[in-house]
């Protein structure tokens, strides 16, 4: 390994530092939020069991993850203004944030119990908390619900209110279609790997990730920023769908190869017969032999099985293949970030910013 200078690593810390401040502001809004839910609770006469029982479900699964999402509606909006934010619209930039994040945790808590997760954020997944179980199931609606709530509560008067709304509900319809498909092409009960393919995949993970992940947070953050040309949205979204598409094979990949230490949650995919990236690339290269290995053990709920399967892909030398994709999406991504035409408000920054964000994750 090379060694840094002083003054390189003095800015390697001032980076580090930086980033934690703003981790550290975005997150002061939160009791914010979770206070007015509280309130509305108590407005509605609910007792206090059900509103310990709300906070409890809101701080259990909203903070606590990477955050990247709810963030980067904020740094959007810092990118797009042409003038450092005021403390109040730095708030209602991180509440909508926060409404993201909130999506995020009401899509977790559900796939959890859909995955049968064991564990997510380096804790038990909350379906699996004593006393939770299926109230799971209404936990998640009402993280949910909370969106709206914040949504008429701050932004009701706005002219892109409507666009707002839209924006969330198309997107939470698009994340559903996702799931559909990814659970419908790995039933427990009948493995056929060869319903499988690449094509397959990337419509699983562009429905089930991408929208909600990365076109989302700058979307949002466009209609704040006050564009409103269509091109720029679908400009925006040519560029993050791809960028979704790479961070969920990241996902995939380390449901496999990351450790729970690392990525806070046990992998699930191949006991659970999932039509993930690593199958689909073993798939397209495995000798007969070793597709007979797949074939007879994947998709069973069995650690023996799971263990067989790794093999291949070590086999395989998926680790490698992955290292290459990874190279080339970065490749393909920045080279459409370079030739962003600015003259529609979007800025090229908006999209270095995130693919920093995700680029080599290891969580
Ligand atoms: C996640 O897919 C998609 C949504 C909409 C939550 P996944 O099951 O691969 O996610 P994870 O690996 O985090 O369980
Ligand atoms: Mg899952
Ligand atoms: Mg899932
Ligand atoms: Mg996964």
């Amino acid at each position: 390994m090379t060694s840094l200078s002083v003054e390189q690593e003095d800015a390697v810390m001032q980076k580090a530092a930086s980033k934690q401040a703003k981790r550290e502001r975005f997150e002061a809004v939160w009791p914010l939020i979770r206070n007015e839910l509280d309130e509305y609770m108590a407005s509605e006469t609910m007792p206090s069991e059900a509103r310990a029982w709300l906070k409890r479900n809101l701080d259990y699964n909203t903070p606590g993850g990477k955050l990247n999402r709810g963030m980067s509606v904020v740094d959007t909006v810092e990118i797009l203004a042409a003038h450092p934010l005021s403390e109040t619209e730095y708030i209602q930039a991180a509440i909508l944030g926060w409404c993201i994040e909130l999506l995020q945790a009401y899509f977790l808590v559900a796939d959890d119990m859909m995955d049968q997760s064991i564990t997510r954020r380096g804790q038990p997944c909350w379906y699996k908390v004593e006393g939770v179980g299926n109230i799971a199931i209404n936990d998640a609606f009402m993280l949910e619900a909370a969106i709206y709530y914040l949504l008429k509560k701050h932004f009701r008067s706005q002219p892109y209110y409507v666009d707002l709304l839209e924006l969330f509900h198309d997107v939470t319809l698009q994340t559903e279609l996702g799931q559909l498909i990814d659970l419908i092409t790995a039933p427990e009960d009948s493995v056929d790997l060869s319903k499988f393919s690449l094509e397959k995949h990337h419509l699983i993970v562009v429905y089930k990730t991408a929208y909600y992940s990365f076109y989302l947070p700058v979307a949002l953050a466009f209609h704040f920023a006050g564009i409103t040309e269509p091109q720029a949205f679908d400009k925006a979204k040519a560029i993050l769908i791809p960028m979704g598409e790479y961070f969920q094979v990241q996902d995939d990949y380390l449901d496999c190869y990351g450790t729970p230490e690392q990525i806070g949650k046990i992998g699930t995919d191949i006991l659970d017969n999932k039509c993930s990236w690593l199958i689909n690339t073993a798939l397209a290269i495995a000798s007969p032999e070793q597709r007979a290995v797949l074939d007879a053990n994947y998709g069973r709920k069995d650690a023996d099985a799971e263990q067989q399967v790794k093999q291949i892909y070590v086999q395989l030398d998926l680790a490698t293949r992955f290292e290459s994709y990874e190279a080339q999406s970065y490749k393909q991504i920045n080279a459409a970030i370079d030739a962003v035409d600015e003259s529609s408000g979007v800025k090229r920054d908006v999209f270095r910013a995130f693919l920093a964000k995700v680029y080599k994750r290891t969580k």
